[in-house]
């Protein structure tokens, strides 16, 4: 009877992959909350710089920040829109790894602003847009970036388009974040994209974000970095 031909056929052994562009990449390894504002005399003190987060209420502002600095508590999450009234500024501290030998750690403030276009109860809501989102954004010279949050599913709401005009006649370094991806199937995903980038032109692309799936997370920190790195647009 002939003989079962042994397999000899070598596996290759199992590595365990080393995501190398998150862990080498930069990332935040700290963050906790310092303050609330309503007032420029609330700021806080320093020259540290500040990398703010903006977008209309229920866009998903909070769970992005949490996401971001993967620390779920850190913002109010809510299903109910309007939930952040005040400036939030959150103390961060991102890491970057150069070499075997080298690190480098970058400290900065992360401001959460209060999201636009919701007026449930009365009008102030509403206008808060005008008035301390304003202010602050007009006033704080430590701003180096404003990262405008827009919804995947709503790449041209009227209300949007108020803010960006409003951000780019001001001159705000902005980043589009297109949030909540992970509702999006692909032909969605590549056609509010492209409205959006016609919407809203900038010159860095949008950075899609889902904050359940953390997708987008090592490019915004990367963005992040740049701006932190000195690369003011
Ligand atoms: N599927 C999915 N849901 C999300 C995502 N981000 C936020 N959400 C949901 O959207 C809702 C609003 O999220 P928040 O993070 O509270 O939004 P916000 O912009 O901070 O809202 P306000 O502070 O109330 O203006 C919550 O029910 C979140 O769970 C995401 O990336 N994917
Ligand atoms: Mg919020």
């Amino acid at each position: 009877m002939m003989k079962r031909k042994k397999n000899t056929k070598i596996w290759p052994k199992k590595t365990n992959y080393v995501r190398k562009t998150y862990e080498n990449g930069p990332r935040i390894i700290a963050a906790k909350y310092i303050a609330s504002a309503v007032r420029e005399n609330q700021y806080p003190e320093g020259d540290t710089i500040e990398i703010a987060f903006l977008g209309r209420s229920n866009v998903g502002k909070s769970s992005l920040i949490n996401s971001l600095c993967n620390h779920r508590g850190l913002a109010l999450v809510s299903g109910s829109p309007g939930k952040t009234r005040t400036i939030n500024f959150f103390d961060v501290e991102s890491k970057e790894i150069i070499s075997e030998e080298e690190e480098r750690r970058y400290h900065w403030f992360l401001v959460d602003l209060p999201g636009y276009g919701y007026a449930k109860t009365d009008k102030t809501n509403r206008n808060m847009w005008s008035s301390f989102i304003a202010d602050y954004i007009l006033h704080s010279e430590r701003l180096m970036l404003l990262c405008l949050l827009i919804d995947g599913r709503h790449p041209n709401l009227p209300i949007d388009q108020e803010a960006f005009q409003w951000l780019q006649d001001m001159n705000v370094p902005l980043q589009i974040v297109v949030t909540k991806s992970d509702k999006l199937n692909n032909k969605e995903r590549s056609k509010n994209i492209s409205i959006i980038k016609e919407c809203f032109p900038t010159t860095n692309p949008p950075i899609l974000y889902s904050s359940l799936k953390h997708s987008g997370r090592e490019l915004l920190q990367q963005r992040i970095n740049t701006v932190l790195l000195g690369d003011k647009e």
